[in-house]
Formats: structure tokens, sequence, C-alpha cells
């Protein structure tokens, strides 16, 4: 084979590159390609990537678990024979919902929409959803609910180029897509670059060094803030009425929600200094189209919106967008970091809980009857809206709750919150089937394991942060035995339920997905894998053939039906597992350049493992003196849910009231041992990013 154009296995960036088949069986190497998100870069992530495609564990040959308790090798047809028996004799005896299943941000868009079909039709049940409600599942509910739409970034990432000012909110994009970092230019050489984070990050770094602002908030206090540079835009008459008289439904709601919180008031909950925080808004809004700046964007990441009140906060950053007049202005706006490889399409074409494809609502007769109509069913048939991807964890195996489970492309064991109780729910599964590329930590405890396709295997569609939506093209035969997901929906389907028969050939499904798609929020119909083969940007929507697609949205209207974007008053609230005497410390996790997510991919590469073998805890360098710990020594780290014992990793660029733990390790490394799983009441997105936690030097511990 020769070289092919295709992009990153890993986040939302998903930036461009070249693989060329190197000889030995299965093996590429990359090359960056340019790309507007990328400009040519990629981060180490992406160098190494081809090392998962040849790892020695790669899972090649379906598994099935013997009476002795071992996953053994088996044949695609006997696995499939097994969990479809399994299945049947289930939901005969428990119902329909007696099946779950769980999906991934990083499917592609053809799996993803073949994942919610195949839940819905095959297995008639309404339980099934995914990975992206721990990851977008507040930004979208927030965006929704503001402007009717929820397109991770409305306007493509180069607009930031241009800008004077970018207010990141709970983002550490130099880490998290480095090769982004190149966009940040302008507003950090005029100073602009705004970023709030409890540690100071990578990203925190660029903003100082640019002369911009690190706010260095308490966890969990953004809304606080966020409502704060509200205030003081609206006090200081900094605000755009004109623009929020036209283009929003409530202006004076805005004020109202804002009036109480003068900075004083936010630096009592934030530690930010309120001189400080005036200094933030009066850059921010020098920077807005209404004074003549460049242009101004205000940008969430997970440390914004993995929190009881994600929504909430969210929305109070889209406030200040309104406030601010940016949204729907060229060069100008607000937008969400979308993290997962297809994180944006992931959520679009139907395996979140609530959802049809095209993001339709679940809920509206009108959707259920054009989908019904694309798929070939009655739409009584279609089940209704199911759990939430915690919910639906946290009842499994319950007198109510599913009896099985099956998982496409997330390591649950390591990735979701509370592990002990998830560990306990998946135990008491009577099937449990894992589809993956390599052994994760939950494939290891499946009974069942399907091994699947990956990125340089397979072909396909991904829709980037951006929500533009690109070509996956494979370089290689897959090894072994290995098949794609698609194969195992279409397996089970053939056996299920024939009479409704799943292919096989992405390129079929996404014709289907295009019809499903059209006249949706996320209009698909008019993209094409041709056109995108002749190199066409194509950013959704893009409703007809002859359509140049949508790289910006909200120009004219919002997605609401009167087109204004809707003021939805918000209000500051505490941390749900907040600070106490036994714990009185905030434990805040995330991620490192190094490592990717469950690290069940990452933690496989020589490169990345040898640069950061295991999980630490940041300590401040006071804190660590209080203790008498020293840099390198175990610590151990209790709340409510759960303990751990690390080597502590101190470091000044912590507040001293903060421990920061990554999430990328399995097994008693897994920092979601400790993490709360309170969810948002709207976003049903659990509190990765705070809670309450004991520190105590190790060797403390009595046993
Ligand atoms: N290297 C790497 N890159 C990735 C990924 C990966 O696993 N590794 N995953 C991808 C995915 S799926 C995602 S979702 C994105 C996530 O990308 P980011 O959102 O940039 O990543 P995080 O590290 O989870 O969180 C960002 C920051 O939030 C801070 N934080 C914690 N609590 C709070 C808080 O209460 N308020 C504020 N303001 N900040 C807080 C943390 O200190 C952290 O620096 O990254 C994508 N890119
Ligand atoms: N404490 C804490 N926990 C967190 C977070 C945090 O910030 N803090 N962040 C959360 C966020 S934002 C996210 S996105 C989640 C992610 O966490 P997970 O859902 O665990 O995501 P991954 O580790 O990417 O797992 C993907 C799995 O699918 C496999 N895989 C890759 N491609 C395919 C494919 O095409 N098909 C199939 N079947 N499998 C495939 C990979 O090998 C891997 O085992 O973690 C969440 N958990
Ligand atoms: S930034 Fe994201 S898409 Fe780009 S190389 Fe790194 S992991 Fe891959
Ligand atoms: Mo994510």
């Amino acid at each position: 084979m020769t070289a092919v154009g295709t992009h990153c296995p890993y986040c939302a960036l998903q930036c461009a590159t070249t693989l060329h088949p190197v000889g030995r069986p299965g093996a590429v190497a990359v090359q960056p390609r340019d790309f507007p998100t990328n400009r040519g870069g990629l981060c180490r992530k992406g160098w190494t990537a081809p090392e998962v495609l040849t790892v020695p564990d790669r899972l090649t040959r379906p598994l099935v678990r013997d009476a002795a308790g071992e996953l053994v090798e088996t044949s695609w047809d006997e696995a499939l024979d097994f969990v479809a028996d399994r299945i049947r004799v289930l939901q005969a005896a428990h119902g329909n919902d007696a099946v779950a299943v769980f999906g991934g941000g990083g499917l592609t868009n053809e799996k993803a929409y073949a994942l919610g079909k195949f839940a819905r039709v095959t297995l008639r049940t309404s339980n099934v959803d995914y990975n992206g409600r721990f990851c977008m599942s507040s930004a979208a509910a927030a965006t929704n609910r503001a402007f009717g739409v929820d397109r991770g970034l409305p306007f493509p990432l180069e607009d930031l180029g241009g800008a004077g000012a970018i207010l990141l909110v709970g983002s550490n994009l130099a880490e998290t897509m480095p090769p982004a970092v190149a966009h940040l230019k302008a507003a950090r050489a005029a100073g602009g670059l705004i970023v709030v984070d409890p540690r100071r990050t990578a990203t925190a770094g660029l903003a100082e060094d640019g002369a911009g602002v690190h706010l260095q908030a308490t966890p969990g206090s953004d809304l606080a803030l966020v409502l704060a540079l509200t205030h003081v835009i609206l006090q200081e008459g900094l605000g755009d009425t004109a623009y929020l008289e036209a283009r929003t439904d409530d202006p004076d709601g805005l004020y109202r929600s804002t009036a109480a919180w003068w900075p004083e008031r936010a630096e009592r909950i934030t530690g930010v200094p309120a001189s400080t925080i005036r200094q933030a808004a009066r850059v921010l809004a020098a920077a807005a189209p209404m004074h003549g700046g460049a242009g101004a964007f205000i940008l969430t990441g997970r440390g914004a919106e993995q929190h009881s009140k994600g929504t909430d906060t969210v929305t109070a950053c889209i406030n200040l967008a309104l406030a601010l007049g940016l949204p729907g202005r060229l060069g100008s706006g607000y937008g969400c970091i979308t993290g997962q490889g297809n994180g944006q399409g992931g959520r679009e074409h139907g395996q979140k809980a609530d959802q049809l494809p095209g993001y339709r609502s679940i809920a509206d007769p009108a959707a259920r009857s054009y989908i019904a109509g694309v798929w070939g069913v009655e739409p009584d048939e279609l089940p209704g809206p199911g759990r939430s991807a915690v919910e639906l964890i946290n009842a499994l195996g319950t007198p109510d709750g599913p009896r099985a489970l099956l998982v496409h492309g997330s390591n649950l064991v390591v990735s979701a919150p509370r592990l002990a109780s998830v560990r306990e729910r998946l135990a008491a599964l009577d099937l449990l089937v894992v589809a993956d590329v390599v052994p994760s930590e939950t494939a290891l405890l499946a009974d069942v394991v399907f091994p699947v396709t990956q990125w340089a295997e397979e072909e396909g569609t991904m829709t980037s942060l951006e929500g533009r939506v690109l070509r996956r093209r494979a370089a290689v035969p897959a090894p072994g035995e290995v098949r794609s997901d698609l194969a195992v929906f279409a397996g089970l389907a053939e056996r299920l339920r024939p009479s409704i028969p799943f292919s096989t050939d992405p390129a079929e499904i996404f014709e289907e997905l295009r019809a499903a798609s059209a006249g949706g929020i996320a209009d698909y119909s008019g993209i094409s894998w041709s056109r995108l083969d002749a190199g066409e940007a194509l950013f959704w929507p893009c409703p007809a053939e002859d359509h140049p697609g949508t790289p910006r949205l909200f120009a004219d209207t919002f997605g609401t039906p009167d087109g204004r974007a809707r003021v939805i008053a918000v209000d500051h609230q505490p941390v749900a597992d907040d600070l106490r005497d036994d714990a009185p410390l905030y434990l805040v996790t995330g991620r490192l350049l190094q490592h990717y997510q469950s690290g069940a991919q990452t933690r496989r590469v020589a490169e990345l493992t040898e640069a950061e073998p295991e999980v630490f805890a940041e300590i401040h360098p006071r804190v660590a003196a209080q203790l008498g710990v020293a840099d390198g020594r175990p610590v151990r780290l209790a709340t409510a849910r759960g303990s751990m014992v690390l080597p502590a990793r101190v470091t000044a660029d912590v507040r001293p009231d903060t421990v920061f733990v990554p999430f990328h390790y399995g097994g008693e490394g897994s920092v979601n041992e400790l993490t709360n799983d309170a969810l948002d009441p709207i976003s049903r997105m659990p509190e990765f990013k705070v809670c309450a936690v004991d520190l105590t030097p190790a060797w403390a511990v009595v046993r």
C-alpha cells in the first residue's frame, strides 16, 4: 500500500497525518500533514500512535471465559452465538431493558450511529449511553439551552488566531492539544490570554509569560468568578447593550442575576483578588467588537465542566460572552473544547440515552417517526429515553437494572467515578461483553471479548472539535481475526433480529446516517465521502450536496425557536463533597501530556510510559513541609469513597489547598477510586474535578 492521509487516533483536534506502511505486518510510520488545526504539528501521543497498532498484547481473536474462569480464544461465530443466546434468555426473562450498551466518543460516526441503532432496533433497549457523558455533557446541555444547538466550537479553530483576548476556563490546552497553542499567539502577544486553573499549568504559564493573566481560583469556584467578571462588565458600562437587546431574550435577567456578584464577594469564594478580577474583565472587554477590539473568545474545558454545577458554570460563561456581544460575531465567540477524537460526532448520532441520529430528541414524536421510517420499524417500537452513564452503571445487576452490558470504546473501570461501586455493579451482571483493541482493565473483567479494528485499519468519518467532518482511512490490514465493531452489531443483529440486517461497510452506513440526519440539527445529508475525499472542508449543518457546509454558526440567528439566545439566570453553588475537618484539601483530577484517558492505549507505548510511568499527587511545598513529606515519598489520599497510596510530586504550581492527581492509571493507581459520582442535575455529568480529600504521609498509616 502507498501513503495514506488520515488523522490522529486520539483527541478532538484530529491532527492530520500521513501514514506510510513500513514493511513489518500492520506497522506504519507517521508524518504530520498540514491542516488548519494542527498546522503540521503533532504531540507526542500522535507521533507514537503507530506503536499501538502492533503492541504485543493486541487482541487478535475473540475470547470467552471458560468454566475455570479464564479468558480463552474462540471463533467469531462461537462468541457471537454465545452472546446472542445469553441476550435472548436474559431479555425473555427480564424484558428488553435487561441488556445495556455503553459506547464511546472515540468511535467513528458510522460506529456510533450503528451502535445507537443496534440498541434501539435489535435489542429494543432504552439502556444506552456513552462516555461522552463524562466529557461533553455539561457544555452540551448549556449550549443547547442557550443557543438551541450544541456544536463545541461554532467557528473554525483558526478564528482564534486573530483574537485580542481569549479566556480559557479550566482548559490545559498546552498539554491536552499542544498543536492548538499556535492559535493563541496573537492573544498572548496582546497580553489577552486569561487562564482559570487551580494549577499553574503549561497553559497558565503561556498566559503569564505573555503578560496575560492566570486566575488561580479555588477548585469549584468558576461559577462565582465568571458571575463577577460579568458583573464588572455590566456595571462598568462595558457590556454590548445593543447586542443584548437585539440578540438575547432577557438582557434585564442578565443584569439581575449578576448584580450581587461584586468582585469582593467573588474574591472570598475564589481566592482571586478583586482587583485581578476587574483587570481580567477589562482585558476581555477591550478586545470585544463593540469597543473596536480584535475579537474575544471564551472557551471552556473539563476543569469548568466536570462538576455537579457544570451546566450552570458553562451557562455563566455563555452569559459573559453574551454580555460582551461575542456569539455569532466573526472573530469572537463562546466555545467548548471537545475532548475525544469523535467527541463531537459521537454525541450527534444516537448513542446518548435521550437522543436519535441528527441530534434529534428521542422524546420528540416527529423525530421518532422520522427515524423509525429510516430504520424500517414502527415508531412505537422505539424505546424512550434511558439512563445516563453513571445512573446506568449504578443500576447494573440491581433488581430493576440491566443484567447484561456491551461496552464499545470505553475503559470504564479506570475512567468512571467511584470505582469500588463500578466494580461491584459489573460483578453483579450476568453478562459483560467488551469490544476493544487491547486487553484493557475493563476487557479483562468481561465474559466475552471481541477484538476490533483501530484507526489505521479502518475507514470512516470523525467530526472534530470544530464540527468539521473528516475522513479516517485504512493504511494497513487488521491483524489476526480482528473485525470492526460494525461486525459485532451485524453479527448479533443477524442472530437476534435478522429482518433488520446491519451492514459492515462503513461507506454504506454513512449513506444511511446522512438520510437519518437529514432535517435534524446536526444535518449531514449533504456530506458525502466523495466530497470529503475531494478535499472539501465540510462543517455541519450541510443539508444538500451543493451546500458548502457551515463553518460559522449564529451569524444572524441562534437555533432557538425565536432565534434569540436564551439568558438563563444561574447562581454559585458549593462543591458537592466540600472541605471538612477530616478532609481539608481539594482533590482535583485531570490529564498529563503523555497519556490519553484511561491509558489503555498510551500506557502500552514505551516512550510515553517511560516519561510518566506511574500515578503521583502534586502537592504544594508548604503542605509537604507541614506533613514532613519529601518529593517522591509516598502519601495516602483518602476521600469518603476510597483511599490510595502514591508518590508526592512537590510543586509550587498547585494551590496550597489543592492536590492534583492524573486519572490515566489502572489498578491501585486509579484516582477514580476516590472521585465523587455526584451528578449535575441537568447534564448528569459526574463531579470528577473536585472533592474533599485527606492527605497524610503514607508511613503514618496504621493498618
Ligand atoms: N494529553 C491528553 N490530551 C487529551 C486527553 C488526554 O487524556 N490526554 N483527553 C482528551 C479529552 S477526552 C478531553 S475531555 C480533553 C480535556 O482537556 P482539558 O479540559 O484541558 O483537560 P483536564 O486536564 O481534564 O482539565 C483541564 C484543567 O482543569 C483544571 N481544573 C481542575 N479543577 C478545576 C476547577 O474547578 N476549575 C478550573 N477552572 N479548572 C480546574 C485542572 O487543573 C486541569 O489543568 O483533552 C483531550 N486531550
Ligand atoms: N478522574 C477523572 N476521570 C475522568 C476524567 C477526568 O478528567 N478525571 N475525564 C473523563 C473524560 S473527559 C473522558 S472522555 C473519559 C474517557 O475514559 P474512557 O471512556 O475509559 O476512554 P478511553 O481510555 O479512551 O477508552 C477507550 C477504550 O476503547 C478502546 N478503543 C479504541 N478505539 C476503539 C474502537 O474503535 N472500538 C472499540 N470497541 N474500542 C476502541 C481503547 O483501547 C480503550 O480501551 O474519562 C473520564 N474520566
Ligand atoms: S493533539 Fe490530539 S490529535 Fe493532535 S497529535 Fe496530539 S493527541 Fe493527536
Ligand atoms: Mo473527554
